[in-house]
């Protein structure tokens, strides 16, 4: 909103300020032992991704280490993770997928 700016009385422009929501990478990590065909079916049935996707997400992760599988609210993003950590607990594979701010 326009603002008193000096003695003179001149009116300054002021930019108003629109809040965004902080958004939030989930990454999955990669090691030795869970089978790529179980991070495939993770990838399509909790991230959506085609089967064409996941396959180059999950070789991405077997390669470099990591990679960014999505982008999201905190709350979708502590949904995914723990998501992503409870099949991989049942199947009893060591997976890990963490979260971190953008
Ligand atoms: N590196 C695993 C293997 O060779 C595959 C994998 C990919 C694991 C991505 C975790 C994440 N079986």
């Amino acid at each position: 909103p326009p603002v008193t700016g000096d003695d003179a009385d001149t009116a300054v422009k002021t930019k108003p300020k629109t809040q965004r929501p902080p958004l939030y990478k989930v990454l999955l990590l990669n090691d030795d032992f869970t089978p790529m065909e179980f991070v495939v079916h993770i990838l399509e049935r909790l991230f959506s991704m085609t089967h064409a996707q996941a396959i180059e997400i999950m070789l991405t992760v077997h390669k470099k280490g990591v990679a960014v599988v999505g982008v999201f609210s905190h709350e979708v993003a502590e949904t995914k993770v723990a998501q992503v950590m409870e099949l991989a607990r049942r199947q009893q594979h060591p997976l890990q997928c963490t979260m971190e701010k953008e």
